[in-house]
């Protein structure tokens, strides 16, 4: 596929993702979404890539949502094909990857674009960023996802107060509510992502992605989490990364993950 709305550039085993609609203030339309899966999909398959880091074009916005021209005259039965068709392929599919992925949100977040954050593994924000889910604003909820993961990352109280006001948090005041790991300029916003992306390709693959399924367990109704986390660290003594692990540990050297 090729990637009209999206810039890509690997280094050092981190592939960087910048969502490319400046002028739409990287609003997410069908295309996007549909070429971010496709991007996601093949860097989660690619050997060579350890880390991804998401972030959006210009100095002005992450993603200012859903592309609201897209689909302001839907109906009932579109807005839920929509809803569940983006969860699947975006949403879901993001916080699933056992490849991590580090939200580099360099401005607006809001709406689709906070959810896409929230459903990166890690996220970061420039000191300029706004964030908020103003979909109420518009007539409707959060629907990728934003109602759920917001209340998992900040509690309900904080969840509902952002959802009904449709109002923006500052970086700061994200970062005070657990919604961002680290708030920083916008110059040092890729090195920072960057910084912490290399501390993770030191690690173990396998180790992190096994990390990765036992987190998430604790999310999925049905599924308990201390069991998924057993079997996840049961499957890591099989693998080639373990051995080499535990061996640089008693050789008393660092070690080589493939
Ligand atoms: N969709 C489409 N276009 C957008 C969006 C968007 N979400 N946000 C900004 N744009 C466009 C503007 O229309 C404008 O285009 P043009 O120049 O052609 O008029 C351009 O980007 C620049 O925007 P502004 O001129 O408005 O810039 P300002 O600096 O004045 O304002 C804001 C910046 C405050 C970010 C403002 O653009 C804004 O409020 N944007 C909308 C934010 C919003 O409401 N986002 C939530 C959208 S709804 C959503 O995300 C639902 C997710 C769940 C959907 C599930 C399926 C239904």
């Amino acid at each position: 596929m090729s990637y009209s709305m999206l810039e890509i550039s690997i280094q050092d085993r981190i592939q960087t993702i910048v969502i490319n609609r400046p002028k739409q203030l990287n609003a997410l339309n069908k295309e996007t979404i549909d070429q971010l899966h496709d991007a996601l999909k093949s860097a989660d398959k690619n050997p060579d890539v350890r880390v991804i880091i998401l972030t959006g074009s210009g100095e002005k916005a992450f993603v200012a949502g859903a592309d609201i021209k897209e689909f302001a005259d839907f109906n009932i039965e579109q807005g839920q094909e929509l809803a569940a068709n983006g969860q699947e392929i975006l949403f879901s599919f993001l916080e699933k990857l056992t490849t991590p992925v580090i939200a580099a949100v360099n401005g607006f977040a809001l709406g689709g674009g906070l959810e896409l954050a929230m459903a990166s593994h890690i996220r970061i924000a420039s000191d300029n960023a706004k964030l908020g889910l103003p979909e109420v604003s518009l007539g409707v909820i959060p629907g990728y996802g934003g109602t759920q993961r917001l209340s998992q990352l900040v509690g309900r109280g904080k969840a509902l107060e952002m959802i009904m006001t449709a109002g923006m948090i500052s970086a700061e005041e994200a970062k005070e509510w657990g919604l961002v790991n680290h708030v920083t300029s916008q110059e040092e916003l890729l090195p920072l992502a960057n910084k912490i992306a290399q501390k993770i390709v030191m690690n173990s693959g396998t180790a992190i992605a096994s990390a990765i399924k036992s987190v998430n367990a604790n999310y999925v109704d049905g599924l308990n989490g201390y069991n998924v986390e057993v079997s996840e660290f049961g499957n890591c003594f099989g693998t080639d990364d373990f051995k080499e692990g535990t061996t640089a540990f008693l050789e008393k050297r660092k070690p080589n993950f493939k």
